[in-house]
């Protein structure tokens, strides 16, 4: 072509075309990393129409363009163009030709077992108090590294499965750990002896796991499908799956599941659906307890009405997002994204009170303590620099300490005068805010590594030393004396994400997540 500006039209017109035409190739190159080539999840979200219900594609190209708090998405603003995200936006809300299964047959097939229950020696094979050891989960790498908490020496360090998140779950006095990867895989991690004894996929998109008090039960929430599914402790076979499907029919993603253990039940929210879930999981379920959900046993493959793992369902004012079970495991109290904080009682199954929480609070990651005769709750909010504390009695709202920028993890100790927590977005989230729990007062913001965020608390069981991680590939995890707030050791590792100690977890310290 002679006309150099012909020839420049002709070039904008096929990039603009193209780029529309290509949403799989673009899809490939820049999502499928984090979001699974098929978009079916793995450390991003699954990005399938059934999983975005709740957003706007408007509201997805501007994810796409800006990124998005309280997440690992990057943005692509500078990288794609207009018309390169408008194509990405379209793709994704595009339905799959053919919707994966995951049913059961998919489930067991997917199930290893490395080390058959029963089959290893039931005493540990090295000296450490087995009290006190942290599971330290490395994002970095995909690693979790087995910490001596009175040493502060690794005692192992050992390959995760792609993307694990939340919290791992301690059980039987601390033998066992299981962990839950972001794309559905159960692991079971034998203390004693450093292995891992079995695997299984639960999920295609999964949330979290809790374990039933007792050690036999375990139970994942699901994304994908809309499923929470009930797994035996031991090899991890599955016992049951149910559907999440709503009293109106409405099919939806379960946000989070934990176990109530005086009440024998896990606590369930649904994420489309205004309900929340109390499952019992006693061998003989207390007599009328929940109703009959949309259900079906391993040995039958069909839906089947009633059996273990009774269903009650308590109906919301809305959806949740994100909540929190209250110490003595009675009330729950939840927010939703698009704003409102309720507390619901779970033997009264009703809401109780509502809270003045505007700043999107981070409830999975609240604590309690005693001040002044009465609990209070405190909460870091993603939208807003400020630790919220409430008053658990009258659910009013008592302090707003203002912070250097939203926080993410809040976390203190029984033995502990300090919470502390995190500066998790903004240009300053190398800083931790250590906060007196009378006054209420910053006592000291420390800088454990400038330049490079610090986020996520975990105290010795005894509660003298604070584990701060640096979530970095060149990170470390930062041992604080908790009483005068000095540094004692520096551990590298790679983005410790999260730890998580055996005793603080099993005794439900009020301090840290259970
Ligand atoms: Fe988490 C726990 C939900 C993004 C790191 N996160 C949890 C829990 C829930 C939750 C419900 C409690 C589960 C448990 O421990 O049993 N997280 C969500 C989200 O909805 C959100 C905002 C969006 C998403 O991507 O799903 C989200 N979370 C993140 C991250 O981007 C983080 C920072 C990095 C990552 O791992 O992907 C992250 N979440 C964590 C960690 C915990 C966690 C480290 C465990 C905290 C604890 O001490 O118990």
């Amino acid at each position: 072509m002679k006309n150099p500006i012909a020839c420049l039209f002709l070039l904008i017109f096929v990039t603009g075309a193209a780029a529309a035409e290509d949403a799989p190739a673009l899809y490939q190159q820049h999502c499928a990393q984090c979001h699974n080539p098929d978009r079916l999840g793995a450390q991003g979200p699954a990005l399938l129409p059934q999983n975005l219900k709740h957003l706007k594609k408007k509201k997805a190209i501007q994810v796409i363009s800006q990124g998005r708090p309280a997440t690992q998405m990057p943005a692509f603003g500078d990288k794609l163009s207009p018309k390169q995200i408008q194509a990405l936006a379209d793709y994704i809300y595009t339905p799959l030709e053919k919707m994966p299964v995951w049913d059961l047959a998919a489930i067991k097939a997917s199930h290893i077992i490395h080390h058959k229950a029963g089959s290893l020696p039931d005493k540990p094979g090295y000296q450490a108090d087995m009290d006190n050891l942290f599971v330290v989960v490395e994002l970095g790498d995909h690693h979790f590294t087995l910490l001596d908490g009175d040493r502060f020496e690794p005692l192992g360090r050992f390959p995760t499965r792609f993307a694990v998140h939340g919290g791992p779950k301690w059980a039987k006095g601390g033998r066992y750990v299981y962990f839950l990867s972001r794309d559905g895989w159960v692991s079971k991690f034998d203390v004693y002896n450093r292995v891992w004894t079995a695997e299984i996929r639960a999920g295609i998109n999964a949330r979290n796991l809790a374990v039933s008090h007792d050690g036999k039960t375990v139970i994942v929430a699901n994304y994908l499908p809309h499923t929470l599914v009930l797994l035996d402790a031991e090899n991890l076979d599955p016992l049951k799956i149910i559907s999440a499907v709503a009293e109106d029919g409405t099919s939806s993603r379960v946000s989070a599941v934990y176990t109530a253990d005086p009440r024998h039940s896990f606590v369930a929210a649904l994420k489309d659906a205004p309900e929340l879930w109390e499952i019992n999981y006693d061998e003989t379920p207390p007599a009328g307890f929940g109703q009959w959900v949309h259900d079906y046993r391993p040995d039958s493959g069909e839906l089947e009405k009633g059996g273990r793992f009774p269903i009650q369902r308590i109906r919301l004012a809305r959806i949740l997002d994100d909540f929190f079970l209250t110490q003595d495991y009675e009330k729950v109290v939840g927010s939703s994204r698009a704003g409102g904080t309720d507390v619901y009682d779970l033997d009264l199954k009703r809401k109780v009170a509502e809270i003045d929480l505007p700043g999107m609070p981070h409830l999975s990651s609240a604590i309690t303590w005693e001040r002044n005769g009465t609990r209070v709750l405190a909460t870091p909010n993603i939208r807003k620099p400020e630790v919220t504390v409430v008053d658990t009695n009258t659910w009013k709202v008592i302090g707003r300490i203002p912070t250097q920028g939203p926080g993410f993890f809040m976390r203190s100790h029984e033995n502990s005068p300090y919470a502390w927590t995190d500066v998790f977005f903004g240009p300053n989230r190398d800083l931790m805010h250590v906060i007196d729990k009378q006054t209420l007062k910053i006592v000291k913001t420390l800088k454990p590594a400038p330049g490079k965020t610090s986020a996520h608390v975990e105290f010795t069981k005894d509660g003298k030393y604070a584990l701060v991680s640096i979530w970095d590939m060149d990170g470390a995890i930062v041992i604080y004396d908790a009483n005068s707030l000095k540094e004692v050791k520096r551990l590298p590792m790679k983005k410790p994400s999260g730890k998580y100690n055996v005793h603080n977890k099993l005794g439900r310290s009020e301090g840290t997540s259970h």
